[in-house]
């Protein structure tokens, strides 16, 4: 028996997730191959979807030569890492990636946006070190424009200034993406913590007042721990767990505060989405495990939610 295919288009989705180029034409191929045969119906849309895939990819792949700074956004949100160089922006990156980014594809000296998937709490988000921005960014200085262009786009921004470090240089940058007008839920990363001193921190607490301060370094597993923590906050988003005939789905959804049970419902399927008649929770939504409640009702990070059809 082939496999349902609402199941089959989340494996699918999952499968290329942080891949690109020929890699992920690969993978859609590969994907094309186990899918059933049938000429009408779901699977048939999915075939269609997974050929348009290739056709995708390859537009793409051609595009990256003449907008080289664009970044294509990948998982649940997109954060920046923004700072002044040498702060350990690439190693914070390196640190916390999901797919491991080969050193000989990536300078430490980087000139570009890096991207990196990350998973935090079962949920993958997007990474991007923006490198290189400098007094006078606003005004091009440096392409400067371009870097802020891909900051304008992300969700949120980590700012990151060496623990034992120069506050001023870190100053100069924020106020560039200020100038740009560019506003963006922030965290301050205090970098190579292992470096400083309590004194140090108390010192970028005080030159940031309107920033929460995370100690982190590359050597201290809780520190990273802790960093990851605190950029799931800075989403603001929600998990909530999908419960499929008793058995639910260790991989957790992603939604945005105040979402409903509607809305995850129109993740699985559009179609479910139009027509479910209800829901089941568990969790802080629910006033008792199991509850039944309507479309509307709203979810809550750490939720179980069985879809009524
Ligand atoms: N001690 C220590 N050194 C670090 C840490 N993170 C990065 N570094 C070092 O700091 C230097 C600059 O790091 P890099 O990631 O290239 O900084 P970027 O220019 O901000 O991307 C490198 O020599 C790293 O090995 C850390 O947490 N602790
Ligand atoms: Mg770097």
């Amino acid at each position: 028996m082939p496999m349902p295919h609402r199941t089959f288009a989340q494996l699918a989705k999952r499968r290329l997730v942080g891949k690109e180029g020929r890699e992920r034409i690969r993978e859609v191929r590969a994907l094309l191959a186990e899918l059933p045969d049938y000429r009408n119906g779901p699977y048939a849309d999915l075939r269609k979807w997974l050929m348009s895939e290739i056709d995708d990819t390859r537009v793409r792949s051609r595009a990256v030569h003449r907008d080289s700074l664009a970044v294509r956004r990948e998982g649940a949100a997109q954060i920046a890492l923004v700072g002044p160089p040498n702060v350990g922006k690439s190693s914070l990156l390196q640190a916390l990636s999901e797919i491991q980014i080969k050193t000989g594809d990536y300078p430490f000296t980087t000139l570009r946006p890096v991207p990196a998937l990350t998973r935090i709490g079962g949920v993958l988000l997007q990474l991007v070190e923006i490198p290189g921005l400098i007094g006078g960014a606003a005004e091009d200085r440096g392409g400067g424009r371009a870097l802020l262009g891909v900051l304008r786009s992300a969700d949120a921004i980590v700012y990151c200034c060496r623990a034992g470090g120069d506050p001023t240089e870190l100053e100069v940058v924020r106020a560039e993406i200020a100038a740009s007008g560019i506003e963006k839920p922030a965290i301050l990363a205090a970098t190579r913590a292992d470096e400083a001193d309590e004194a140090a921190l108390s010192r970028l607490a005080t030159a940031f007042p309107d920033l929460d301060v995370v100690p982190v370094s590359i050597l201290d597993e809780a520190s990273l721990d802790a960093f990851r923590e605190a950029v799931w906050r800075l989403t603001g988003l929600i998990r909530v767990r999908l419960q499929n005939d008793g058995s639910v789905d260790p991989e957790p959804v992603a939604l945005p505060p105040g979402a409903t049970v509607t809305d995850i419902a129109d993740w699985v399927h559009h179609d479910l989405g139009a027509t479910f008649s209800g829901a089941r929770v568990w969790g802080p939504s629910g006033r008792f495990d199991g509850q039944r409640v309507g479309r509307d009702h709203a979810l809550q990070d750490g939720d179980v939610v069985e879809i009524l059809r």
